[in-house]
């Protein structure tokens, strides 16, 4: 079975296939966050949280995976880079206190992910202190133990860690694909081009897909086994 995708059919494995959810945090999607110190306008990302939500149902429905990750540093900020805390001009600093509790930093209100997608307590949520997920993670040991050789890319924001870790993803061999309408970016024109980029020569990166794709052909190959 495949998924209707670019720039061809993506081939759907009859086992392997996770979801990944990449920071669906406060810092990006609420005010009083990192993504608002930086500037953006936060509200820009929300359009895309009832397609995750779908798919999230989807694959608690069919017994698949979902990974989520957060990105955020220790208290201490020793995994936090100098270049990445002192970088820009913005007044509120990773670490710094803020309307949501300390930028950045696990454990705070503002690095937890949105209610509308908080995870179920036997979802794995892995702590990021990059771009990427794959990064000073335990992300790739989670997915070798499942033997996860699939995944549907999902969040915010795509040029950022989305774009990030589908490349590391891709460079170990997992088969991305990465879901146009559940992904987002503080601009637009950026998010095009993620898209353009990763699917371009053939999915030199991976795939792109729309949410419907991905549910309805879920519901072709699971939807029998689960009325069993
Ligand atoms: C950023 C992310 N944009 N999750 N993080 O700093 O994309």
């Amino acid at each position: 079975m495949t998924i209707p995708a670019n720039p061809y059919p993506y081939p759907l494995p009859s086992t392997g296939l996770a979801l990944i959810i990449i920071d669906m945090q406060r810092d990006f999607i609420e005010p009083g966050g990192f993504g608002d110190a930086l500037g953006n306008d936060v509200g820009l990302l929300r359009s895309i949280i009832p397609n995750v939500q779908a798919l999230q149902q989807a694959f608690r429905r069919y017994g698949l995976p979902i990974f989520q990750t957060v990105e955020g540093h220790l208290p201490d900020l020793s995994d936090c880079p100098p270049s990445k805390r002192d970088r820009g001009s913005s007044s509120l600093k990773i670490g710094d206190r803020g309307p949501m509790g300390r930028i950045l930093v696990l454990g705070e209100p503002g690095n937890g992910i949105i209610p509308e997608l908080a995870p179920l307590p036997d979802e794995v949520v892995i702590p990021k202190p990059g771009k990427g997920a794959f990064y000073a993670t335990e992300l790739e040991a989670y997915l070798k133990a499942q033997g996860i050789t699939h995944l549907i890319i999902t969040g915010v924001t795509t040029e950022v860690c989305v774009q990030t870790t589908m490349r590391e993803a891709n460079d170990r061999g997992y088969e991305c694909l990465l879901v146009e309408d559940a992904t987002e970016s503080y601009f637009p024109e950026f998010k095009q081009a993620t898209l353009e980029m990763v699917r371009a020569q053939d999915g030199i990166i991976g795939w792109t897909g729309f949410t419907e794709a991905v549910l309805s052909t879920l519901a072709l190959q699971y939807d029998a086994a689960v009325a069993v």
